[in-house]
């Protein structure tokens, strides 16, 4: 079950307009069983921080919500709410606080619903549970904890010294569903890598090249499905690609959302030996990138050539040279040039060939698995160099969910779960 919504909100001044995106929190919540008051709060929480997604990274997006008992009792209100967008430096607790301020609250006995454990160290800001001790929360509910090791637990154990009440894993899978690529990075330094690939029902990624017109993208699947792959884009850092998709499909791999992201989306090319055309719409739409950094950015090898990357650079391309052995750009050379530039996410959207690279290397974290209805047949192109089918590799998928794009289907699979295996304990 999904849940669609339609918000458009004020945090801190800016405006941020979202169309619509699915959160999976009414899943955990469904069954016969009605949500709790905590779990109905933390939902707005994580509602705030969804809306986040390509205004937080590269810290996690993280909402929260202050709620006071009225003074004769009853139900529980919001006096104040927010979520950490990174342009404005405050985490969620802070913009909250300071909600509650402006609009005349106290927030002495308040109870905070935080949809990551309150920071504990200073950073570019002060630690948000001393924050929330001093004014006066006496309960704070956690989805989950930080997989910073800087906080991990810090945070919680400042609040319980405040005798402060913790509870800790209300609808923490969701939380965490939120932050894969934040929790990945922070613990590995290296981005979490999703692998996407749009196929037919015999596990094919494209016609024969013979049968193909040039130049142009062979689409398997559907309007709704590519919709889900442009949101797969706007919540990631970067997305990345080899030069045969290049030259077979002449790609832009933009975000076309109008989602707000507060950086481009950094589009990334193994290309060993700078054979891009100067003409293709990559390297035509970087010229017209703005700002001062490039977001298209060519990864070659020792022996690509000087010149062409000079004439790449002329036109507003980035190119980094990348250790290579035998031709091949080495992989994990590749993830750390990303890490260097604070991309925490990065979606593969590669052929055949840089498929099996990565999984064969296992530097896949997750895959997404597109399903069209039509049959491409013996002579089509594998899904992956080296694996027969992406039916096999659904056999190493962990926490599975299927869903349908009108007639596609989706399937979507862990093949290594970012996140440390249990919370914390919640209390002493
Ligand atoms: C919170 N609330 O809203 C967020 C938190 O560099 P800084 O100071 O912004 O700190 C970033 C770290 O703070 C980040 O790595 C993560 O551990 C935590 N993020 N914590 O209490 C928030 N965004
Ligand atoms: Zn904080």
């Amino acid at each position: 079950m999904a849940y669609i919504f339609t918000p458009s909100r004020l945090w801190g001044g800016v405006p941020i307009g979202i169309k619509s995106r699915k959160l999976d929190i009414l899943e955990v919540m469904s069954g016969n069983a009605p949500p709790t008051q905590d779990e109905v709060f933390m939902q707005r929480a994580l509602k705030l921080a969804t809306e986040t997604i390509g205004l937080a990274s590269p810290n996690p997006q993280v909402g929260c919500v202050l709620t006071q008992t009225p003074l004769g009792g009853g139900t529980p209100k919001i006096i104040g709410e927010g979520a950490h967008l990174y342009d404005n430096r405050d985490h969620a607790e802070i913009v909250a606080l300071k909600q509650a301020a402006a609009r005349g609250f106290s927030t002495k006995g308040a109870t905070a619903y935080v949809t990551l454990e309150p920071c504990s160290h200073h950073g570019r800001t002060g630690p948000c549970a001393d924050a929330l001790i001093a004014a006066g929360v006496t309960r704070c509910v956690i989805a989950t904890a930080d997989p910073n090791p800087l906080v991990s637990g810090q945070g919680i154990q400042k609040l319980h010294a405040a005798n402060i009440a913790v509870t800790l894993g209300v609808l923490e899978q969701p939380a965490r569903n939120l932050n894969d690529a934040f929790a990945h990075f922070i613990q590995h330094r290296t981005p979490f890598v999703t692998l996407k690939a749009a196929l037919s029902v015999d596990g094919k990624l494209a016609p024969p090249p013979a049968t193909r017109y040039p130049n142009r993208p062979f689409w398997l699947t559907g309007p709704a499905a590519r919709h889900e792959v442009q949101l797969l884009r706007h919540a990631s850092d970067a997305v990345l690609t080899g030069l045969g998709t290049v030259l077979a499909d002449d790609p832009q791999l933009t975000d076309r959302t109008a989602l707000p992201r507060r950086r481009p989306l950094l589009r990334v090319i193994l290309d060993t030996h700078l054979r891009i055309p100067l003409t293709s719409q990559l390297v035509r739409s970087a010229a017209s990138a703005s700002g001062s950094q490039s977001d298209l950015l060519i990864l070659c090898g020792s022996l690509a050539s000087p010149a062409k990357a000079a004439a790449l650079g002329a036109l507003g391309v980035e190119v980094e040279q990348i250790p290579d052995h035998a031709g091949r750009l080495s992989l994990p050379a590749v993830l750390a040039s990303l890490a260097e530039r604070d991309i925490l996410s990065l979606l593969l959207e590669c052929g055949s060939h840089l498929n099996g690279s990565f999984l064969r290397q296992n530097l896949a974290d997750k895959a997404v698995l597109l399903y069209a209805e039509t049959e491409l047949g013996d002579q089509a192109i594998p899904f992956a160099q080296g694996f027969p089918s992406p039916y096999l590799l659904e056999r190493f998928l962990h926490r599975i969910t299927r869903t349908t794009y009108g007639p596609d289907a989706s399937i979507t699979g862990y093949l290594h779960d970012p996140w440390p295996p249990t919370s914390l304990q919640t209390n002493p």
